[in-house]
């Protein structure tokens, strides 16, 4: 090789400040095409972004060399959302090249955090379920996992959520529209997705029934590689996600200018499946496209995966051995058809082992309860998009309610539950039964959230396999959510344990003595106001409002839904006010109330409560007569790097559900590693929190999962009762009622009145409410107490150990996946 080349080459792996730098100057110039004088900010990111991912890509073919070389076995996980936000501080802290990255910033004079903050956010999730997709690649990765994400590159991102009047309004997300520097475009890894057409029977060389799809559209998926950093730079694994592109079939240049006018609308439709991610948070109600989606980006993984596996193998034998694919929720569960009908079409593989192996394959996860979450495709839908698909689902169900227990207790209602088809009404694919079926393991996602799997929607199932469901409760990575989003913090515990916790946080036990010591005390308090003055510092640029730095930041952050009940947490903010305007000569404990989180554009109640949060903050700000002893911000446009600033800041985290509905909660753990109290239901992860950080230093409340699904089945419940018998309730929801919050139109609350008083009040805020109150009461109270607060907010961040995402990633890999760690061989390159 030149001499010259090799230098360079060398170079541009260099991790001292000054090779950095000069790569910085040298990327500006020949990739980005500016002279140092005219670049922008984003200009500066790009070169940044793609001077780093220079010191990736070798240490990346190493470990996908080695994951080749040594055969592995991997997991693929399959999600329709990466919700990964920025990721140059990430890739930077898992290289630990941050000081020598901002000194070398510094020498050009620019700084990093101005660079950082030019990086789009990579919006490709609606919450907790994609962040979880995003927090398991970076565990992965960091546990030298042989792991691949596998989902769609969508052109446009969760909406850009703005307030108009207090309304939300939705903009779209164009995150692309600059270009991404951390993404490797691969025109040659192409895969054809067919859609509609008909099957047609034939005879087999052997003279078997066999069936062919005809007469189809197709689309090709195009990949796109996105290298995952893990922590220490050793294992960098591969993001796949796929964009659709026409196939060349596409006739330009007919007949016509009308033909060819036709040929181009075709070209621009087809390609529309990757154009945008869907922004509901529970449910899909029927969209051909999304289910398109679906179906395209599973089928070109799955094509993906065996070709990497027919590398090494002549025979499907050894395909459970070799491959774990994770149904991240049943959006991509049609993969369990999808893999019968390759096997089976178009590999000639026999039906019963096909089965075999698909089920040695996948596993399954389930990510809530709630009714309308349970996808169902219309069985017309399937015989008309993928009329294969809807024949092998048949041909599956037939063959599972054949064998079951139920067929042998000529048991019909229980036959009825467990089959892949909902019977009733327009006829539907159940595909959390098809996942379920088609998965060697299930599992829910905290403790109470798997027992309630056990006993309400997968009963029958549970009956019939006893073994298959299993938990494993969420993490978050505490790289991303410790170690980069709260400097002070982490610098504060690597100052007394040292750096080991990024990588194994159940080192922070170590720390738990230290709760006890005033010094720590007063350093850790000092460290959570840098942040509260950062977030205020923000707040005040976003919205305008002033808040007070030494106030409890009281933090409710999250996607905007009835069962989250951001209704009573605003109701008990009317409920203080009044208070507060009762007693002008009591000293009150500052307290700034603080939201965000966006709505689905279609739910009209929640977006509603959100214009109501607005409205009451209208008014509180400016009422001189609470002397900014109470504030109300709700911060727009919620995203991973809004959730960087909040979760560093908080006192108080908001975890109130009603119990029984979330499944898990990752925010609750982001927030208490955090050193945030909790003030919480015993519901999805925040029982295991509640375990963990101990009694004393949460606020629990209001009705278990148990007694709430009671009071609703008893029948007899009244909130018109609960409401007459609190008057601070009552006077709250009289306040709204007559237009106190919105005197240009009075009526404007009535539905949210109504939900709560006629509507039966589904969600139990009015139950829950006294009790909230008195939480609420005694965390403030508790606020007071400067030590004691501090003391209970360390054994928070020191008790959190466990809900590292690299815990949950490990029991996932021992227990469902079946895979190992392995370090990759380096290469010739150092
Ligand atoms: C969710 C659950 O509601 C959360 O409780 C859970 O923590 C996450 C991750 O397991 O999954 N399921 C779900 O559909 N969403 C979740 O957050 N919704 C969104 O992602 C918007």
């Amino acid at each position: 090789m030149d001499a010259r080349y090799r230098t360079r080459d060398i170079e541009r792996r260099s991790l001292d400040v000054d090779a950095l730098k000069r790569s910085f100057l040298e990327w500006l110039v020949y990739s980005v095409g500016k002279d140092a004088r005219a670049a922008t900010r984003r200009d500066w990111f790009h070169t940044v972004a793609l001077a780093v991912r220079d010191r990736v890509v070798d240490r990346w073919m190493d470990t996908t060399r080695t994951y080749y070389t040594h055969d592995v076995k991997r997991v693929y996980y399959l999600s329709l959302e990466f919700l990964i936000g920025r990721l140059l501080t990430n890739s930077l802290a898992n290289l630990g090249i941050i000081d020598e990255c901002r000194q070398a910033l510094d020498r050009i004079g620019l700084s990093l955090d101005e660079v950082v903050d030019a990086e789009p956010d990579a919006a490709l999730g609606n919450g907790g379920l994609g962040r979880l997709a995003a927090c398991f690649l970076d565990s992965m990765a960091s546990r030298n996992l042989p792991g691949y994400g596998y989902g769609i590159r969508y052109e446009f991102g969760l909406f850009e959520q703005r307030f108009e009047h207090g309304w939300q309004v939705e903009y779209p997300e164009q995150w692309l529209q600059f270009g991404n520097p951390w993404e490797f475009a691969r025109p040659e890894v192409l895969y054809p997705v067919q859609f509609y057409g008909r099957v047609e029977e034939f005879r087999d060389s052997v003279g078997e029934r066999a069936y062919r799809w005809v007469d189809s559209e197709r689309v090709l998926a195009m990949a796109y590689d996105t290298p995952v950093v893990g922590f220490g730079g050793k294992t960098i694994n591969t993001l796949r996600l796929w964009a659709a592109r026409a196939t060349r079939d596409f006739n330009f240049g007919h007949f016509n200018e009308g033909a060819y006018m036709k040929a181009v609308e075709q070209k621009i439709l087809s390609e529309n499946l990757s154009r945008v991610l869907y922004p509901n948070d529970a449910t899909e109600t029927g969209k051909e496209l999304r289910f398109k989606q679906e179906y395209f980006f599973t089928s070109a993984s799955l094509q993906d995966i065996l070709r990497r596996y027919l590398q090494h193998h002549s025979d499907f034998d050894q395909l459970p051995n070799k491959a774990a694919i994770q149904l991240n929720d049943t959006h991509p569960a049609i993969g369990i058809a999808e893999m019968m009908r390759l096997l089976v079409d178009q590999h000639a593989v026999k039906w019963d082992k096909a089965w075999e192996i698909t089920q040695g394959c996948f596993s399954y996860t389930n990510h809530t309860l709630l009714p309308e979450a349970l996808e169902a495709w219309p069985v017309r839908l399937l015989e008309r998009v993928l009329p294969r698909h809807m024949q092998i689902i048949y041909e599956i169900n037939a063959k599972f309610l054949n064998r079951s227990s139920a067929r042998a207790a000529h048991d019909n209602a229980r036959l009825s539950h467990l089959s892949l088809i909902d019977e009733r009404g327009d006829r539907r694919v159940r595909m959390g039964n098809l996942a379920f079926i088609g998965s060697h393991k299930v599992n829910g996602v905290s403790a109470l959230h798997t027992e309630l799997m056990k006993q309400t929607v997968f009963a029958d199932f549970h009956a019939e396999f006893p073994d298959r469901i299993v938990n494993k409760t969420n993490g978050i990575t505490p790289r991303r959510w410790l170690h980069q989003a709260n400097r002070p913090l982490s610098d504060l515990i690597t100052s007394r344990i040292g750096e080991g916790w990024i990588h194994d946080l159940s080192a922070l036990d170590a720390l738990k003595p230290k709760a006890d010591d005033v010094v720590f005390r007063e350093e850790f308090r000092r460290a959570k106001r840098k942040n509260k003055k950062r977030l205020a510092a923000y707040l005040a640029r976003q919205t305008g409002v002033e808040i007070n730095v030494d106030s409890l930041f009281d933090v409710q952050v999250k996607r905007i839904h009835e069962y989250k009940r951001q209704l009573m947490n605003i109701l008990q903010t009317i409920a203080l006010y009044n208070d507060m305007r009762d007693s002008p000569t009591v000293t009150w404990t500052p307290v700034t109330k603080i939201f965000a989180g966006k709505a689905a554009p279609a739910y009209h109640m929640a977006k509603l409560i959100i214009k109501l949060i607005n409205d009451v903050g209208k008014v509180v700000n400016h009422d001189p007569s609470v002397h900014d002893n109470l504030k109300v911000v709700f911060l727009p446009n919620y995203n991973v790097t809004a959730a960087e600033i909040i979760m560093p800041a908080a006192d108080l985290s908001e975890q109130i559900s009603t119990a029984g509905m979330e499944a898990s909660g990752t925010g609750n753990m982001k927030l208490a590693l955090n050193g945030a109290l909790t003030i919480g239901t015993l519901d999805g992860a925040n029982v295991e929190i509640k375990d963990a950080v101990g009694d004393d230093n949460i606020f629990i409340f209001g009705l278990t999962a148990e007694e709430a699904n009671s009071l609703r089945q008893g029948g007899a419940y009244n909130p018109r009762d609960v409401i007459g018998a609190n008057p601070a309730l009552k006077r709250a929801l009289d306040m709204i009622s007559t237009g106190v919050f919105s005197p240009d139109d009075p009526s404007r609350y009535h539905p949210i009145l109504q939900s709560l008083i006629d509507g039966g009040d589904h969600f139990l805020v009015t139950a829950d409410f006294e009790d909230y109150c008195t939480a609420h009461d005694d965390a403030v109270a508790l606020y007071r107490d400067t030590e004691e607060w501090t003391r209970k907010a360390i054994l928070n961040t020191t008790s959190m150990g466990w809900f590292s995402s690299d815990r949950t990633v490990g029991e996932y890999a021992d227990e469902i996946w079946g895979v190992k760690p392995i370090i990759p061989d380096e290469g010739d390159h150092r």
